[in-house]
């Protein structure tokens, strides 16, 4: 799995290597190269389109932490890059308050939807009573098949007996499930080798009956962006709510793992790694873009620099809050830090007994606020900015002059920062330095 461009991308960072700064030059270069790289690994175009300009606009200007190098730090920027690419939305299944709780798979024959099934029914087995039911009433055998897996895992499976209609079995499976107490029910659908209005009627009429928690695409890595394409079919005719990607053990060049949450938009939440009914592992975005890029120890590296360099800016951000001389250009600094960081109110939610404070509510600047606020505080002077006690009203009106604001948001800034320089007042007299500098790791 992803063998090519692993390779590819380790050749291009290679090259990267040795060059003092990271200049718009050389990472154009490498740029251009991995564009090739993750269009030949088959990534939709406009995915890759949109990957390296992220890219481009997270390196360029960037500077390079002390100890690594240029390139180690695009390795890592492409990393977070990849990882979010895959990732963000949030990968648990949904089981909702019905019991037992319907998981329906859908796919395109033979992309492993039975196999899924049972692989997933043996993984939820250890907090969960899992029923499998087949609703594949055209195979010969696939019934059979999936008593078979059922009976490896010790797992239930409904016996349709001589019923004939899938939406029956669905939903008299779903009844019996609930009469023996199980919690899960999963229910393997047919598959066929091109979407069809039958199989989707089928499909919409099981959807109704059965009301499933989630409905789960199952697709086949191997077969790259057809995968994609039919995942956002079945997204627009059925919905989906999220994905498991199988046969990501084979030799399958990666694009469809890579593809599928930016164009479909629904999270990847497993993996199928193998015909073993163990082979499916809950899907990490971050561990899948390590494994892609193959470079553990440069990232390790990066992070190490990383979070020395935090270390040192939380030690002097320390100093200045137990001398009480967090100035408004700390603030503004801080501001700008937690922007990369992500929320200010989850960073301060962390924080035993800060999260509640209500000024905090209001400290969450989008970054058209946090221009305004960089503006205002870029208008004052180094004394103002040291000392916000001096700002009366003529200065106010000369700063909001000055930064193209008003002298309502002059007022609203200056109250924000007197209540966290309050709050950091208390807090640092509190035994509770220590878990505001981890907690606070700017
Ligand atoms: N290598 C590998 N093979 C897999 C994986 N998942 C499924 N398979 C194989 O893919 C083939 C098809 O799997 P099934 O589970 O029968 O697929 P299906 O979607 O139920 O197929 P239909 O019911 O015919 O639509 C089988 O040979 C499986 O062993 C996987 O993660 N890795
Ligand atoms: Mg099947």
């Amino acid at each position: 799995m992803f063998e090519n461009l692993s390779e590819k991308l380790e050749s291009i960072f290679k090259k990267l290597k040795g060059r003092g700064v990271l200049n718009e030059e050389s990472v154009n270069v490498a740029l251009k190269e991995i564009r090739i790289a993750l269009l030949e690994a088959d990534v939709n175009f406009k995915v890759v389109k949109d990957f390296i300009e992220d890219v481009r606009l997270k390196a360029i200007g960037k500077e390079v932490l002390d100890s690594i190098t240029p390139g180690q730090q695009v390795v890592k920027i492409v990393h977070d890059q990849l990882a979010a690419l895959m990732g963000g939305a949030n990968t648990n299944i949904k089981f909702g308050a019905r019991i037992p709780a319907p998981l329906m798979l859908v796919g395109l024959q033979g992309c492993g939807k039975t196999t899924t099934a049972a692989k997933l029914a043996r993984l939820l087995s250890s907090e969960k009573r899992v029923y499998l039911v087949s609703a594949d009433i055209y195979r010969p055998a696939a019934m059979e098949q999936l008593a078979v897996l059922g009976k490896q895992i010790n797992a239930g499976v409904f016996n349709s007996g001589n019923l004939k209609d899938p939406v029956e079995i669905c939903v008299q499976a779903v009844e019996q499930a609930r009469r023996d107490g199980y919690e899960v029910i999963i229910i393997d659908t047919a598959g066929r080798l091109h979407i069809d209005d039958l199989l989707m009627d089928e499909l919409k009429k099981i959807k109704a009956r059965v009301n499933p928690a989630e409905i789960i695409y199952v697709a086949d890595a191997m077969t790259g962006q057809d995968a994609v394409n039919v995942g956002s079919k079945f997204n627009e005719l059925i919905g989906i709510d999220g994905v498991i990607i199988t046969k990501m053990d084979g030799d399958a060049r990666g694009g469809a793992a890579l593809s599928l949450q930016a164009v479909v938009g629904k999270p990847i939440k497993f993996v199928g790694m193998g015909e073993k009914i163990d082979a499916l592992e809950v899907f990490h975005p971050e561990r899948m873009a390590s494994r892609i890029l193959g470079m553990g120890d440069i990232l390790s590296l990066v992070e190490k620099a990383q979070a020395t360099v935090d270390e040192k800016t939380a030690l002097q951000l320390e100093k200045k809050i137990r001398k009480n001389e967090f100035s408004l250009e700390d603030f503004r600094n801080q501001l700008t830090q937690i922007r990369k960081m992500g929320s200010l109110k989850d960073v301060l939610g962390m924080i035993p007994g800060l999260g509640k404070i209500k000024a905090l509510k209001d400290v969450e600047p989008d970054d058209k606020e946090l221009i305004k606020i960089t503006a205002i505080i870029d208008s004052m002077t180094p004394k103002e900015r040291f000392n916000y006690l001096i700002i009366d009203g003529r200065r106010r009106k000369r700063i909001a002059l000055g930064s193209g604001t008003s002298v309502q948001d002059v007022n609203r800034l200056l109250k924000q920062y007197a209540d966290i320089k309050k709050m950091m007042k208390k807090f640092s007299q509190k035994d509770g330095m220590k878990s505001f500098k981890r907690n606070f790791p700017f």
